[in-house]
C-alpha cells in the first residue's frame, strides 16, 4: 500500500482585499491550512466559510504560521500592520506592489528581526489567479532558500519566477514590464483618439492595431539584442533620419484631427534628439540608440551600462 497523504503547507496571510481574497481562495481550494488577517475584519471573516481561521489581529496571525504572506495596499501599510510585532524565525513573501528600493529596505528590516524575505510582483489580475492558462505569474526576489523551501505553495496561485536573491529585482521586473504595458496603452489610445468622429469605428480598427502591434513585437529582441551589443548600425530597416522626418506626419496629422500629441511627442522628440546630437553618427542608426539619452545625468546611474 503506498502512502498518498501529502501534507499541504500551512501558511498566514495579512490583507484579503481583492487579490489577498483571491490568492487565499486558491490556497483554501488545494487545501492548504490557512489562516488570514485583515484590517478590516469582515473581508477576512467572509473566508472562514471556506476554511479559513480567521485571526483577530495580525500578531496572532504571524504567530500561527512560519509562512506568512503580505498582501497589503503598499509598503506604509506593512509597517502599519506588522509595528511591534515578533518576526523572528519567520519566511516572510510580500506579495505588494512596490519599488525596488522598498523591497531592499523591506527585506533588510525583516532580516534585522530575525525573519526570512521575499518580495514579489503580480503579474496578474484576482480573476487570472488560480485559473489554470490565465497567463498570470509573479516574480519573485531576496532568500533563494526560503523560496525553495515554500515553492510549492507559491506556484498555487500563480506560476512562480525567481528573478534573484537582490530583494529589488522582483519589483524592477514587475515595473520594467508594466512600464512597457503603459506604453503600449499610450499608443493605442492616441491612435483610437485620431479615428474619433470620423465615422471610423474603433471596433473596426481594432483588430488592425493588435495585428500592427504583433507585427511590430520584434522590436523587443531587437531592441535588446542592440542594448547589449550597443550595435545600432547593423542590419537596420528603418533608419533614424527616416524616422524623425517622418515623425512630422504624426504630429502634423494629430493636429489636424485635434488630438494631444502629449502621450507619443516623448518619444519621437528623444529620437529627434539623438538624430541632432550628431547627424552624421547617428542617421543610419536604428531608433534604439535613442534608448541610450534615457539614463540622465543627475539621475542615479547604473554600474556598468554604457552611454
Ligand atoms: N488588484 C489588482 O489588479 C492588482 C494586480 C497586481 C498586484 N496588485 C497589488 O496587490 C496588492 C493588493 O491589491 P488589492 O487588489 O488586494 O487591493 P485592495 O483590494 O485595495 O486591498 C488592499 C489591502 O491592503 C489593506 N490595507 C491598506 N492600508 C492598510 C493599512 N494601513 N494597514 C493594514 N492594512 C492595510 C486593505 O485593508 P482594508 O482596507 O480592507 O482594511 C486591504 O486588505 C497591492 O499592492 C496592489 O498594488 C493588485
Amino acid at each position: 500500500m503506498t502512502d498518498t497523504h501529502v501534507t499541504k503547507r500551512p501558511l498566514t496571510l495579512l490583507g484579503t482585499g481583492d487579490m489577498g481574497t483571491a490568492l487565499a481562495r486558491t490556497w483554501l481550494a488545494a487545501g492548504h491550512p490557512l489562516t488570514v488577517w485583515n484590517r478590516t475584519a469582515a473581508k477576512a471573516a467572509a473566508l472562514a466559510p471556506e476554511g479559513a481561521a480567521v485571526a483577530a489581529g495580525p500578531a496572532e496571525a504571524v504567530a500561527a504560521h512560519t509562512l506568512v504572506v503580505l498582501c497589503l495596499l503598499d509598503d506604509a501599510s506593512i509597517g502599519a500592520a506588522l509595528e511591534g510585532i515578533d518576526l523572528t524565525g519567520k519566511d516572510i513573501v510580500n506579495l505588494t506592489t512596490g519599488t525596488p528600493a522598498e523591497g531592499r529596505t523591506r527585506a533588510a528590516w525583516a532580516e534585522e528581526r530575525g525573519a526570512r524575505f521575499v518580495d514579489a510582483g503580480i503579474m496578474a489580475t484576482p480573476d487570472m489567479i488560480g485559473a489554470p492558462g490565465s497567463g498570470a505569474y509573479v516574480f519573485y526576489s531576496g532568500s533563494r532558500a526560503l523560496f525553495d523551501t515554500h515553492r510549492a505553495a507559491l506556484e498555487v496561485p500563480a506560476v512562480a519566477r525567481f528573478v534573484g536573491e537582490d530583494p529589488g529585482h522582483a519589483a524592477l521586473h514587475d515595473v520594467a514590464l508594466l512600464s512597457a504595458m503603459y506604453g503600449m496603452f499610450a499608443g493605442v489610445s492616441h491612435a483610437y483618439a485620431l479615428i474619433e468622429g470620423e465615422g471610423i469605428a474603433p471596433g473596426d480598427l481594432a483588430p488592425l492595431l493588435s495585428e500592427w502591434l504583433g507585427a511590430m513585437g520584434f522590436f523587443v529582441g531587437n531592441a535588446a539584442e542592440r542594448l547589449s551589443s550597443r550595435d545600432f548600425t547593423g542590419g537596420v530597416v528603418s533608419n533614424l533620419a527616416m524616422q524623425v522626418a517622418s515623425s512630422g506626419t504624426l504630429l502634423r496629422t494629430a493636429a489636424g484631427q485635434g488630438v494631444s500629441p502629449e502621450l507619443i511627442k516623448p518619444y519621437l522628440d528623444l529620437m529627434r534628439e539623438r538624430l541632432e546630437a550628431d547627424p552624421a553618427a547617428h542617421a543610419g542608426e536604428d531608433t534604439v540608440g535613442a534608448l541610450t539619452l534615457l539614463r540622465r545625468q543627475g539621475l542615479p546611474a547604473k554600474a556598468g551600462l554604457p552611454g
